[in-house]
This record gives C-alpha cells, sequence and structure tokens, in this order.
C-alpha cells in the first residue's frame, strides 16, 4: 500500500470506529433546529453534513484540519526557492489532518506524475464540441470522457465489498487529481493558441507543471498558481460544488461522475463563475471610463450604476462569511509583494475601499466585503492571462483536492445516500396551523 493511503488505512478505520461509538452513545441528540425561512432560504446555515476536509467560521474563514490560510503559507512545503505552499502538501493536510514533510510532498507529486497520463479519447470528446464553447462545459465534459477508467466503476461491477469501497475511491481520486492539469491545459491551448499544446514537465511540482503547460513559464506565476490551487481546494461541505459532489457521490456514482456534476455547480455565477465575472466587469468599467487609474469616485458611481441596473457587484458578498474572505486577503498579500503596480490590481484595492459601505447602504446584503474571486483575476491578467472566460477552470482544478479528499472520508465512513426531506407550502401553512395555532399570513 502506498504511504498516503495506508496512512489514510490507519486515520480513516480509526475514526469510523470512533463515529460507531459516538452514534451509538448520543445519536439521538439535537444539534440544530430548522425556522422556516431557513427552508424557503437555501438551507442557509442548518447542520446538516459531516465533512472532514475543512470548517467554516463565519467571522474568521476558512480552516484546513485546523490550520487558517496564513498558517498553511507559513507551514506547508514548498517549491524549491519558492515562497508559497504546494497544493500536494492540503492535499495530504485534507487526507489524513497532519501536515506533510518535504519528503512526502515529493513522493505526492511523483505519484501524480505516474498517474497523470491523460486517456487519448478525452481529447477527441473535447474537439468534437464547438471551439467556443465554455471552458467550464469542456473540463466537465472532459472529466465524464474519462469516467470509462474508473476503478471504483469497474469493482464495483465485479461485485466490490462495501469495506473495499475506499479503497477504489482512493484511487480515483489520484488518478484524477493527477489528470486534471493535463486536460484543462489542453482546453485552454485549444482555444486560446490554436491548438498548439506545451507537453508536461515531469521535473515541475502539480502546480507548477499546470502553470507550464499553460504556457506560462515565468517563476512568479507560478508561485501564485501554487496559492490559488491551494486557497481555492475547499471551503466545507454546503457551497455549491462540494455539496453537489457530496450529494452525486453518495449514490455511488464514482468520483469522475461525481466531480463533473461538482464543476457544473461552481459553473454558477453566483458559485465559481464570480471568477471570471469579476474581471469581466473591471474590465467593462475601465472601458466606460476611458481610463485605467480611475478614481474612487469614479468606481463608487460605477458600482452604484450596476446596482440601479438590477445586477449584483460580483466578488462581493457571501453565504456565509462576515468578514473579508481570507483568502482574498492571501491574494491581496501576494498583490503587494509581487505586483503592486499592476493598474488593475490597484484598481481591485480601490474597489474594496468602495464598495463595502454602499453595499451596506443597501441595508439588505448580509456581508458586504469581498470574497475569494474579487482578486484573482486581476492578478492572473497581469502574468498575462487574460482569457478570463478561462479562470473558473483553474478554481475547478483546485476544487478537486478539497471535494475528493472529502469523498475518500464519505466512502471509508460508510456514508449513506443523502436524501433530505421536502415539503409543500400546502404543507407548510397545515403545519403552522398545527403546531402554532397560526393561520398564514396572505
Ligand atoms: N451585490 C449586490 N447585491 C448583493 C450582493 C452583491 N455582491 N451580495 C448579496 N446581495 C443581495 C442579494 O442579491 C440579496 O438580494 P435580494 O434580497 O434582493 O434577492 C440580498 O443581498 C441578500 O443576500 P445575502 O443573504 O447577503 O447573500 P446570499 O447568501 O443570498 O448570496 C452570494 C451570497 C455570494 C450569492 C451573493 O453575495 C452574491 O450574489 N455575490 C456576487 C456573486 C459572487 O461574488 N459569487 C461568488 C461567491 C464565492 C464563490 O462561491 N466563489
Amino acid at each position: 500500500m502506498d504511504p498516503l493511503k495506508q496512512q489514510f488505512y490507519e486515520k480513516s478505520q480509526a475514526l469510523a470506529k470512533e463515529v460507531k461509538g459516538l452514534l451509538k452513545a448520543h445519536g439521538d441528540k439535537k444539534v440544530d433546529d430548522v425556522a422556516l425561512d431557513q427552508l424557503y432560504g437555501g438551507m442557509r446555515d442548518i447542520t446538516s453534513m459531516i465533512w472532514e476536509p475543512s470548517l467554516l467560521d463565519a467571522e474568521e474563514g476558512i480552516r484546513f484540519r485546523g490550520y487558517s490560510i496564513p498558517e498553511l503559507r507559513e507551514k506547508l512545503p514548498r517549491a524549491p526557492n519558492g515562497q508559497e505552499p504546494l497544493p500536494e502538501g492540503l492535499f495530504w493536510l485534507m487526507l489524513v489532518g497532519d501536515i506533510p514533510t518535504q519528503e512526502q510532498v515529493k513522493w505526492l507529486t511523483e505519484d501524480w506524475v505516474r498517474r497523470a497520463n491523460v486517456p487519448e479519447h478525452v481529447f477527441r470528446a473535447i474537439d468534437a464540441l464547438p471551439v467556443e464553447t465554455h471552458p467550464m462545459t469542456k473540463f466537465s465534459v472532459g472529466i465524464m470522457a474519462m469516467q470509462n477508467t474508473s476503478v471504483f466503476a469497474q469493482h464495483y461491477t465485479m461485485g466490490m465489498k462495501k469495506s473495499e469501497y475506499w479503497d477504489a475511491t482512493y484511487e480515483d481520486t489520484m488518478n484524477l487529481i493527477a489528470r486534471l492539469p493535463r486536460l484543462a491545459a489542453y482546453i485552454f491551448r485549444r482555444l486560446y493558441h490554436q491548438g498548439e499544446q506545451v507537453l508536461p514537465d515531469i521535473s515541475l511540482d502539480w502546480g507548477g507543471n499546470f502553470a507550464h503547460m499553460l504556457g506560462f513559464e515565468d517563476e512568479g506565476f507560478r508561485e501564485y498558481m501554487r496559492l490559488f490551487l491551494t486557497i481555492h481546494a475547499d471551503h466545507e461541505g454546503g457551497n455549491g460544488s462540494a455539496h453537489t459532489t457530496h450529494l452525486v457521490g453518495s449514490m455511488l456514482s464514482d468520483p469522475y461522475l461525481s466531480l463533473s456534476a461538482g464543476m457544473n455547480a461552481l459553473s454558477g455565477p453566483l458559485h465559481g463563475l464570480a471568477n471570471q465575472e469579476v474581471l469581466r466587469w473591471i474590465l467593462k468599467m475601465v472601458d466606460t471610463l476611458g481610463t485605467s487609474k480611475p478614481s474612487r469616485e469614479q468606481i463608487a458611481d460605477y458600482v452604484k450604476s450596476t446596482l440601479a441596473s438590477g445586477q449584483v457587484i460580483p466578488g462581493y458578498g457571501h453565504a456565509v462569511l462576515r468578514k473579508p474572505d481570507p483568502r482574498f486577503i492571501a491574494q491581496r498579500q501576494f498583490a503587494e509583494a509581487n505586483t503592486p503596480d499592476s493598474d488593475l490590481v490597484q484598481i481591485v484595492w480601490k474597489i474594496f475601499d468602495v464598495v463595502p459601505p454602499i453595499l451596506s447602504s443597501l441595508g439588505k446584503v448580509k456581508n458586504p466585503w469581498p470574497n475569494v474571486d474579487a482578486h484573482s483575476g486581476s492578478i492572473l491578467l497581469h502574468y498575462g492571462l487574460k482569457e478570463y472566460n478561462y479562470y473558473t477552470v483553474i478554481f475547478g482544478v483546485s476544487r478537486a483536492l478539497g471535494v475528493l479528499a472529502a469523498q475518500c472520508w464519505s466512502r471509508a465512513l460508510g456514508m449513506p445516500l443523502e436524501r433530505p426531506k421536502s415539503v409543500t407550502t400546502a404543507w407548510v401553512k397545515e403545519h403552522l396551523v398545527k403546531e402554532y395555532g397560526v393561520v398564514a399570513a396572505h
């Protein structure tokens, strides 16, 4: 058994035993109450699922196995001469709960190199789509096209025992993550570089090689890619991409089917597509105002006109967070150190000064602060990645780390299929009369 798999096996067996005991002793204890407005309000804040890799605090932001983003930037292994964490290290941490050593991360990088071959038919499946098809659609199709290689699906057909689900899921997870940068880079080069592909450089780490295959050799860009792929990897279990992957996986759909579904959720503008929408919105503002150095007053007027036309300000607000997103702050720190003179970066900082008070003044926005998507486009553009329709694919490559680590845990803990209860409005009205003696308002 490989060293990561061995550790995962031991830790997950131990936790599965502990959970069994917890449920036996306390299975009937209440963990939450549900109010009617949560039923109509997107199930916000209802504690209803288990997600091992990370936990979100509304004020403090995300912690991965207890570590905050600043702590990860300090403690996770880095590339030689690098300053930013290697995403391989975060995957190790999410899967087994310990910060890996440099040696362990090196082994993981090399293992993913060994598993990275994308079958030829996957490229042909992408080629069959109209070239202008959105990159996220191609990414999802590419993941689906690899499903015929699923170890989980093959072993299930051969009569795999329940106690072996975790093992097949682990193998699919490792193969899928290893292949994603090549698939994603193929999509980029086909769309924006007339299909001229850059072959992998197996001496590089997972994120560095992804940057290389996209066609970027700048060490600054590689470092940003490592940071990007680390901080976008997971945001507990209830967000659209994580929850979708979890739900589909709970039907024992294999990791390829589940991740592809999760990527379709990430493609929504209220979720990962905000990554592209932020830059599209900023570039439109620059174009409309006729300057790449707008004043705060000009930006404020533009923000108000966007709101007046009934649109949201992309990159601002969050369903759970109530403070500036630490993932935004990490990117701001990266930009301060590496790209402070970029006009676009300067605009992002001015937007940060201007937008929160305007959103707060609306009186309905629960979180007026920037989220993860508010900063990335300006840094990617600085390094020359200007094709913003592609940005969400990079988010997707990163998100696979968290949602697939979680799927390994779900199979190891023997989680059943997810099937919450739904009710009709007629049921709600009857319930109000029966339980509270009140008649529904008209
Ligand atoms: N601009 C304008 N209005 C906003 C807003 C924003 N950035 N964020 C929230 N609002 C509005 C909502 O549209 C809603 O208006 P309504 O009552 O008229 O429908 C009201 O404020 C209350 O919403 P909320 O409870 O604060 O937010 P939510 O939990 O319903 O939605 C989110 C959260 C992220 C979808 C929302 O803030 C938004 O649309 N933001 C812009 C898109 C974005 O950046 N998405 C990326 C999120 C991070 C990610 O997943 N990658």
